[in-house]
């Protein structure tokens, strides 16, 4: 087991929803902490610079207009395991496929509009908190 720490993100079409607590809850239950935690409308820079990994896939332009449609709630989480963990808890890309009681089961439309992000991997989970939060920011605890 290990230590880690995830960025995770509540996307617009949740926040729109009014159920951040209730994911967060799902956060605090599965045993990941909130280290650090803003709300922000992000601007298109932002969005495409966040998702940039993706610039060249087709729904690369339609995810950024998402991104950008409404204030997302960015978050750290850190505990054991706690990327595979986020993702276990966010259930599959597409609500269709994602397992019952996940959040994407629970409050996610579509695949474009699915509620939350994790990162999927060490690697990619440092550079996506660092490109959020300074290490003033970060509360471990
Ligand atoms: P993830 O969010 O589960 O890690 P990724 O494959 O990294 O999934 O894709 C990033 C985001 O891009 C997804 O959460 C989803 O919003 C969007 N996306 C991925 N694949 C598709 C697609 O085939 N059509 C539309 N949107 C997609």
């Amino acid at each position: 087991m290990a230590l880690e720490r995830t960025l995770s993100i509540i996307k617009p079409d949740a926040v729109a929803k009014n159920v951040i607590g209730e994911i967060y809850s799902r956060f605090e239950k599965g045993g990941l902490k909130v280290v650090a935690s803003k709300m922000k409308h992000l601007s298109r820079k932002e969005a495409e610079g966040f998702y940039a990994v993706h610039r060249e896939r087709p729904f690369f332009n339609a995810l950024v207009e998402f991104m950008i449609s409404g204030p997302v709630m960015i978050q750290a989480l850190e505990g054991e395991n706690a990327i595979a963990k986020n993702r276990e808890l966010m259930g599959a890309t597409n609500p269709k496929d994602a397992a019952p009681g996940t959040i994407r089961a629970d409050f996610a439309d579509s695949i474009d509009a699915n509620a939350v992000h994790g990162s999927d991997a060490p690697e990619t989970a440092a550079v996506e908190i660092a490109y959020f939060f300074a290490s003033t920011e970060i509360f471990p605890r």
